[in-house]
């Protein structure tokens, strides 16, 4: 039973290729790019992979939430979840947070409906106008999915403090630069990832995939390599 574990994006990585989250082959990806290798956040189903998941969200924060106070800007922590796959994870991530860091970071999320009884609305939890949220998602390819979650933050009244992925694909966003370089610009914004696609390549390359022969292909780390020349920044 781990007492306390600590994020390593090795044990991520190999988690999450034990439990398919993490898969080769042939995807269609939301930006019409076909890819070798496809992250599915929706299958960190388990309390032990939540829990790694949610602990390297929380020290990425904390270690900016501290650098901040250093700075003098103390200031309080609101972190923002897109529905559907961003709730669990922004919940996880505050209960983390408090447990390992001693962070009471206010928390919430957004609904795909919005309600027209009972409170209304299509927010949900810490109220988050005139805030600067750091946002939680999952994966990050040519940045839609994220311009989109900003654009929900902005009809509130919030700003962005920052952006936490769990996985940076590193592709090009609209243009030449990497959609994580295009957000970090225009919003002016740290930008962090607990693991990218160099950390994918690396683990394939290296003696740990051996150790598991399923991991370790060659034909695999030579496809990965050629999409990231293809798609990369
Ligand atoms: P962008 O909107 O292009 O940045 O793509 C990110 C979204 O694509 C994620 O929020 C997912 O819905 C989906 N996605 C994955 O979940 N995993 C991947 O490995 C790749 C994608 C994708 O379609 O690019």
């Amino acid at each position: 039973r781990p007492q306390d574990p600590t994020f390593s994006s090795h044990q991520f990585i190999q988690l999450a290729l034990d439990n398919q989250v993490l898969k080769f082959g042939e995807f269609v990806l939301k930006s019409g790019r076909i890819s070798p290798y496809f992250f599915n956040a929706g299958l960190l189903a388990t309390g032990e992979m939540l829990s790694l998941l949610a602990r390297g969200y929380a020290d990425a924060l904390a270690e900016q939430i501290i650098a901040a106070n250093n700075d003098g800007n103390e200031q309080e922590l609101v972190i923002f979840g897109a529905a559907y796959k961003g709730i669990p994870f922004v919940a996880a991530t505050a209960q983390a947070l408090w447990l390992h860091h001693g962070i009471n970071a206010n928390w919430g999320y957004n609904r795909k409906e919005a309600k027209t009884h009972g409170e209304g609305g299509n927010l949900v939890g810490a109220d988050v106008s005139g805030k600067a949220v750091w946002v939680l998602d999952d994966v990050i390819t040519a940045g839609t999915a994220m311009r989109e979650v900003v654009e929900i933050l902005e009809q509130a009244g919030a700003s962005v403090a920052g952006i936490i992925v769990a996985l940076d694909r590193k592709e090009k966003g609209q243009a030449e630069h990497s959609a994580i370089q295009e957000l970090a610009a225009t919003l002016a914004v740290p930008v962090r990832a607990l693991v990218d696609i160099d950390d994918l390549i690396s683990y394939l390359a290296d003696d740990h995939g051996a150790q598991n022969g399923q991991h370790k292909d060659a034909t695999q780390l030579a496809k990965m390599q050629h999409y990231r020349e293809q798609y990369g920044v």
